[in-house]
């Protein structure tokens, strides 16, 4: 292996070929064995459970147990036998025999009626203002739809799930002034009205915020609307989680969770009082993200964590699951993988009907009924539950004779109901070693009336009928008259009685004691005390003869970085997997990897300099090749210095291909969420990583980075570039204190993206007079003409094809008498943001002095042409086309990466020295500098066209 190449991977791999051959053996092994006639008989006790072959030592005994089973099956049927069954394994499990457990129950709540806790509220009061929350929550939508505004909303999300927050506001979240620090709470995102309604009754919100619902621009002017959503970035003293593309709220949640627990074992803050609450939808449990990393919390034991699923039975378009059930589904899932599960199904007004169910019956229409039929009963009425769910069984439909259809429709859900609602809440705080699922059945629309309930189209309706509003004033019992709803029908009154009021006192109290607002959004750290130049030097100097990778560099700086006294322990180094990859375990004896249970076996290393060590104590967030967890660890270390007032430096590296492609998503809810900090896009290009092919070469990461607006992508050729822009980062991320306040953390919430690569070369030194200021910005002159005498050409170039370049500027020079500047593009991305800002300075203020592009300027009047070059699709390049002030050519990687050898593909591309030189010749020839014939005989001679005809391989390639 060459010297310097990214991380010595044969260890790796041999190591991976020896632990597979035993592997197989044992397997065959294991099978030939299976073979053998064994005494006493092995008997197929449980599939799929503990153990597929048990010797039966006592058949007689087995035997005494089977008749005894099957006799009472006979005499007191099936309903007695299952009982039994279920009271023996229950008794197994008390008493520790390792029998596997139910990974579903029936369809009742799981928190008996004799077991919920005293209810502490005051339920008639808590009701009382939920029902002012729920007219103000549909309001803030309805108004919104006003002629002339009709920016929409929805209502219905809310509707379902007024309980599930509210017994939380009054009874559980805990706002930022409690001592434990406070909880983290991620809102449905739909349900922002109900939020936005309770900040309205809490005196957070006027009623002309709430008429801004939706008109973050034109209500007032900026910042005095409401965004449809949770966006903190939008709302930042308000909001805190963004949730609502689905999917990434219950990732983060689970990765903040764990975050939490990380920061209090490296002792920064303590963090073991407080909680991480996730709302979400049950049709939102159909994303892959939602369900993708719940292992995660079970695994790391996270029971500071619950997830609320509001199982409503309705997605946007319909059922969830029509003919199943999402809730068992949904039990069976996640106790699996480990959680800790809680149904809340039905509510009190149940409780005397399931008691009176002697034979089950009842029990058993609950379980058999689909959900497709939950939903069609509560768009009805009491008569059409007793005819088609009572009436279905001869006991059931006697069970509830002596109730009106009133009392019948009355029966409600769980998910309705205060008093189940806290026992669930109680009793998942209460639960150790596990994170908590609570399943809570709702009606979507719930209160608003039968045009809303139930129905499939309710998710998008945003209105309400006149005579909606008065139906729906009435059940909520709100004091406003047919007069007033009469007189604009699209504007009917918010509902607040006043600050005086009984109720409105008993809320503020209850978020009082409580430890204030939630959900809220503070940022109270102090600015970073920044480490000196001397951790910059090693990189800057150069490398001397050796080569070195730009990955190299950036892992050698973060590990000086690392060791700085003051902000080296802030870092929080985030790999999934490739650490050997990018030479990080080397950090792997020093930094060590986080683990809650730290290292509980001898490491097959544990000899070696570089062992593999985990901690409890470990600084590095190694997620197994999980980009999604990365990502979600990213956001909760980068937000840090908000939710916890603890500035922390998230680097998280990746192969850049399944970064922004495969997580684009996640990193722009990171940037709603204003998370500040490092994203490494490692074995960057799509000509670097050669050997890897399609799937793993990355050309366009860079285009894909520049479209979220929070991302500065930098493409550093050297190593000195990279030292340059992540002091700056550092500077302008975590050492600037507020424009208030210089003690209070100020700076810019944005994420650096560095492309890194994984080739070898020497590193220069610094430049003496190096244009920093113009590599900060994007482009700065790194080599003059070699030719002044000839025609000119200036090259451009990033990353790794800074030196493609360099040898094209001599092979010009030297073949073919032209002079050629190299020039290094640090950002292309950086140099079109500052060109759209001029533009669009340019359009609204025509009477001023029209700015200039930094690029235009930095470029000036010569004249001489352009050619930009890069590892990435000319699109690239393409970012400042229209800001050069000269004809530009740009040369790129368009197309599908493949698996050759870097001189093969380079040349493949067209992007290698050769292609360069040919392509600057054209330029010239374009403008009469250059003799056509020469040109054309230069492409010859390279032989332009012709892959074979490149060079050798550079050095190794290095493997991903
Ligand atoms: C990733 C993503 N895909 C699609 C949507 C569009 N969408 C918004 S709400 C919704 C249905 C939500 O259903 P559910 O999760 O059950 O929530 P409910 O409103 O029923 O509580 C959909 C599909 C989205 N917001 N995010
Ligand atoms: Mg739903």
């Amino acid at each position: 292996m060459p010297r310097g190449t990214i991380g010595d991977t044969s260890d790796f791999y041999s190591a991976r070929a020896t632990r597979e051959n035993p592997l197989t053996r044992q397997t065959t092994d294991s099978s030939s064995t299976q073979k053998e006639p064994t005494q006493p008989r092995r008997v197929h006790v449980i599939r799929d459970g503990l153990a597929a072959h048990l010797p039966d030592i006592d058949p007689e005994e087995t035997a005494e147990w089977l008749d005894s089973f099957d006799a009472v099956l006979d005499a007191a049927g099936q309903q007695r036998a299952r009982y039994l069954m279920l009271r023996m394994l229950q008794r197994a499990r008390e008493r520790h025999v390792g029998v596997p457990s139910l990974t579903s129950t029936d369809y009742v709540n799981t928190i008996p009626t004799d077991r919920e806790p005293w209810f502490p509220g005051d339920e008639e009061v808590e009701r009382t203002y939920r029902r002012w929350i729920r007219w103000n929550a549909a309001m803030t939508v309805h108004r919104a739809q006003r002629p002339g505004i009709s920016v929409g909303g929805h209502i219905s999300s809310y509707a379902s799930s007024a309980t599930l927050y509210e017994v939380g506001f009054n009874h559980f979240f805990r706002g930022k002034d409690h001592p434990g620090g406070g909880d983290q709470v991620y809102i449905q995102g739909h349900a922002s009205p109900g939020v936005y309604a309770r900040a309205f009754l809490e005196g957070r919100l006027s009623e002309d915020r709430l008429d801004g619902f939706r008109q973050e621009l034109s209500h007032g002017g900026p910042g005095h609307g409401l965004p449809s959503y949770p966006h903190p970035r939008l709302m930042p003293d308000f909001w805190e989680f963004p949730t609502v593309s689905m999917g990434l709220g219950p990732m983060n949640a689970i990765m903040q969770a764990r975050f939490n627990r990380y920061l209090g074992a490296r002792g920064f803050t303590d963090t073991s009082d407080q909680h991480v609450w996730a709302f979400l939808g049950d049709g939102e449990m159909d994303e892959p993200e939602s369900r993708g990393l719940i292992q995660i919390a079970a695994t790391e034991g996270l029971d500071n964590l619950t997830f609320v699923v509001n199982a409503n039975l309705q997605r946007l378009d319909g059922p969830v699951r029509g003919n199943g059930k999402i809730i068992q589904e949904l039990e069976s899932f996640f106790r699996g993988a480990g959680w800790n599960v809680i149904k809340v199904i039905w509510g009190r007004e149940w409780d005397a009907l399931l008691h009176g169910d002697r034979d089950g019956a009842l029990i058993n229409l609950m379980n058999d009924t689909p959900d497709g039929d939950y939903q069609t009963y509560k768009a009805n009425d009491g008569g059409y539950v007793r005819d088609h769910f009572f009436g279905r069984d001869p006991r059931t439909k006697a069970l509830v004779e002596p109730m009106t259809d009133a009392e019948i429709w009355n029966l409600k859900r769980g998910g309705h109901d205060y008093r189940k609602v806290y026992a669930a809440y109680a009793a998942a705080l209460e639960h150790n070693g596990q994170p908590t699922v609570i399943l809570a059945k709702t009606i979507k629309g719930y209160g608003l009336g039968s045009h809303f309930a139930g129905r499939n189209a309710t998710h998008q309706m945003k209105k309400l009928s006149l005579d909606d509003l008065k139906n729906f004033r009435d059940s909520q019992r709100i004091p406003i008259s047919d007069k007033e709803l009469e007189a604009d029908p699209y504007l009917p009154p918010y509902y607040h009685p006043g600050d005086d009021d009984p109720a409105i006192q008993y809320l503020r109290e209850r978020r009082r004691v409580l430890g204030g607002d939630v959900p809220s959004r503070r940022v109270r750290s102090k600015p970073l005390v920044l480490p000196g130049d001397k951790v910059y030097e090693v990189v800057r100097r150069g490398s001397g003869k050796q080569e070195v990778a730009t990955t190299m560099a950036f892992v050698r700086l973060l590990r000086e970085l690392i060791k700085d006294k003051e902000m080296g322990a802030r870092f929080v180094p985030v790999i999934p997997d490739e650490a050997r990859t990018f030479g990080m375990d080397s950090m792997f004896p020093t930094q060590k990897i986080y683990n809650p249970n730290g290292q509980q076996y001898t490491s097959v290393d544990a000899s070696l300099m570089l062992a593999y060590r985990e901690s409890e104590q470990g600084q590095l967030l190694h997620e197994g090749i999980n980009e999604a967890g990365s990502v979600g660890s990213f956001t909760a270390a980068g937000t840090s210095y908000a939710t916890h007032g603890q500035p922390m430096i998230p680097v998280y590296v990746f192969y850049s291909m399944f970064g922004f492609q495969r997580t684009g998503d996640s990193i722009w809810a990171a940037a709603d969420q204003m998370a500040r900090g490092f994203l490494v896009g490692a074995t960057a290009g799509r000509t670097t990583l050669t050997g890897e092919g399609l799937q793993h070469n990355d050309g366009h990461s860079l285009l894909l980075a520049n479209t979220n607006p929070a991302v500065l992508a930098y493409d550093p050729a050297f190593s000195y570039e990279v030292a340059h822009i992540v002091k700056d980062g550092l500077r302008r991320m975590y050492g600037e204190g507020s424009e208030a306040d210089a003690e209070v953390l100020g700076g810019e919430n944005v994420i650096y993206y560095l492309t890194v690569y994984n080739e070898p070369y020497v590193q220069p030194a610094e430049p003496e007079d190096l244009d920093v200021d113009g590599l900060l910005r994007g482009i700065y002159r790194y080599a003059g003409s070699a030719r002044p005498d000839g025609p000119q050409v200036r090259l451009l170039a990033s990353g790794v094809s800074v030196p493609w370049a360099l040898q094209a500027r001599d092979m010009l020079a030297e073949q073919w008498g032209v002079g050629a500047e190299v020039w290094s593009v640090t950002s292309w991305g950086e140099l079109r943001r500052d060109g759209v800002e001029a533009e669009q300075h340019n359009l609204v203020h025509p009477d001023e002095e029209a700015l200039v592009p930094y690029v235009t300027r930095a470029l000036g009047d010569g004249g001489a042409p352009v050619v930009a070059v890069s590892d990435w699709m000319r699109a690239v390049p393409d970012l400042i086309r229209q800001w050069v002030p000269a004809p530009f050519t740009t040369l790129g990687t368009d197309g599908f990466g493949l698996s050759d050898t870097r001189p093969a593909v380079r040349r493949h591309f067209n992007v290698d020295a050769e292609s360069i030189t040919v392509a600057a010749l054209e330029a010239l020839v374009e403008r009469g500098e250059f003799d056509r014939g020469q040109m054309v005989e230069a492409a010859a001679k390279y032989r332009l066209d012709d892959p074979q005809a490149a060079g050798p391989q550079t050095t190794d390639s290095g493997v991903a």
